[in-house]
């Protein structure tokens, strides 16, 4: 069968799960050279066996709100692969959480954490439960509830979850006290855990932060600074919030940041302590931002990056920079887009940005400095240490490098020139094929 008539098997199989679909598509056709010189994989069956999870699993979340009212919601976990380790992903609350976002994610995972060269496997969870609006009882209950029935399929050498949209601290110290109260065991079954009970130093920047020097070593090896430059990002969460400060300490300028409802351009460089309030401790609108600093400009609506800018960071959703945006990137003269975010970028975006010679980098290596910090995590709670944010943030920019110079190396090897995409994707699957097949037809 060709490659073409795989890729519809495997839609029919998975009906209507269109992100799931956009993101199998996205890496097996660019897997096309290592594939067209590799029967071994196709004597395996390995594309079948790594586009169907190892399990899916789905259950009903019951809750009490504050009224005294019973809540449902669903919640997802999806343990897709763990040929290199326990599995090891996000968790995810947001209204648009379905199978397909969850799978879509679960299977970009598999390969951004094979990348890092760490052993971890690849999974995603999350719940369709929308936090907005919520009071911190309410999160509370809901998250009691969800682990309640998650604890039955996770465990430090089963499956590792941690956070992503909508699950930050606050989520994670919920969820680990739920877990401990069940199984009466402390122990490093998630990770972004408070510094206190577990959690391991530099793994809330960790995101930001290994987006930013993965950006300053790209630009580095294309006879570039990222010093001075001009960077859009999108977000004001968590991978927003740190990318923007390592951009700021590294001497370039951030001007714009968005969340779902607007976005802020402030030509003076983002005031990032305003951002912190607004976001991280009130959690309010990005409209306030301009309250507190009328210079800045606010506007209602999709972010459209219409704004100059050499260096653009997507860092809030999936397929949040479409063709429009993409084009206005071309227009404005733009040198470098690294994914912050999980596919933000959409394919025919993808596409435009490639033929223009726009340096572009996907999530899976742009943003794989947060799941690499959660794997130091899981290090530091087997060895009941805690290395110092120095120690962590020196092991997370080695790792980023690493990423980058093993793609540039198989962007060589398979002749690929500038297809980071392609590079990215050999060389995360072949260390997954390759481990599949060494464990035997399982
Ligand atoms: P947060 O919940 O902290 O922040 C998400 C941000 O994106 C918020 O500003 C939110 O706006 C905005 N956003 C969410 N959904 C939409 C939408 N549909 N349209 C427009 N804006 C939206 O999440 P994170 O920062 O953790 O995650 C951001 C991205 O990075 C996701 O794609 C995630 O999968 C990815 N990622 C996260 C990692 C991590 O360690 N946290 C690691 C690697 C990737 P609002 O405030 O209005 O909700
Ligand atoms: O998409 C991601 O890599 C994450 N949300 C982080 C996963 C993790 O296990 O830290």
């Amino acid at each position: 069968m060709n490659l073409e008539n795989e890729i519809l098997q495997i839609k029919n199989l998975n009906p209507g799960e269109k992100e799931f679909h956009q993101a199998i598509e996205e890496v097996l056709i660019s897997i096309k050279p290592l594939l067209e010189n590799c029967e071994k994989y196709k004597k395996n069956s390995i594309i079948q066996r790594i586009t169907e999870p190892d399990r899916q699993i789905k259950f009903r979340v019951s809750w009490l709100d504050d009224q005294g009212n019973v809540q449902v919601n669903r919640g997802y976990r999806v343990q897709f692969n763990n040929a290199l380790g326990p599995y090891k992903g996000g968790l995810r609350f947001h209204p648009s959480v379905n199978i397909s976002v969850i799978k879509f994610l679960a299977f970009e995972q598999i390969f951004k954490n094979a990348l890092t060269g760490l052993p971890i496997g690849g999974g995603k969870g999350g719940s369709d439960f929308n936090p907005k609006g919520k009071s911190n009882n309410e999160i509370m209950r809901f998250c009691q509830s969800f682990m309640t029935e998650l604890c039955k399929h996770i465990g430090p050498e089963r499956d590792v979850p941690a956070g992503d949209i909508g699950v930050g601290a606050r989520e994670i110290g919920y969820l680990f006290g739920q877990y401990k109260r069940i199984l009466n065991v402390h122990e490093g079954v998630l990770t972004g855990k408070g510094i206190s009970y577990g959690g391991s130093l530099a793994r809330k920047e960790a995101t930001g932060y290994g987006l930013v020097y993965f950006t300053d070593s790209l630009l580095r090896k294309n006879g570039l600074n990222i010093k001075g430059k001009n960077v859009c990002i999108s977000g004001a969460g968590n991978v927003a919030i740190y990318a923007a400060e390592k951009v700021q300490a590294l001497g370039a300028n951030v001007i714009t940041m968005s969340d779902s409802t607007g976005w802020i351009y402030d030509s003076e460089g983002i005031d990032l302590n305003l951002i912190k309030k607004i976001k991280e401790v009130e959690k309010l609108r990005i409209s306030e931002y301009k309250k507190l600093k009328p210079s800045a400009k606010y506007f209602e609506g999709k972010f459209l990056w219409s704004i100059p800018c050499e260096i653009a960071l997507p860092c809030a959703t999936q397929n949040e920079v479409t063709l429009e945006c993409c084009e206005n990137l071309v227009k404005n003269g733009t040198i470098a887009l690294l994914e912050g975010a999980n596919m933000p970028v959409c394919p025919e975006g993808v596409q435009l940005l490639k033929e223009k010679g726009i340096l572009f980098i996907p999530g899976k290596a742009a943003n794989a400095g947060g799941v690499s910090v959660s794997a130091l995590e899981m290090s530091q709670n087997s060895l009941k240490l805690n290395w110092t944010f120095d120690q962590v943030d020196s092991k997370l920019k080695q790792i980023m490098e690493d990423i980058l110079e093993n793609i540039l190396i198989t962007c060589k090897e398979y002749n690929l020139k500038e297809d980071y995409v392609a590079g990215a994707n050999i060389l995360g699957f072949k260390r997954v094929a390759d481990s599949i097949i060494e464990q035997g037809v399982i």
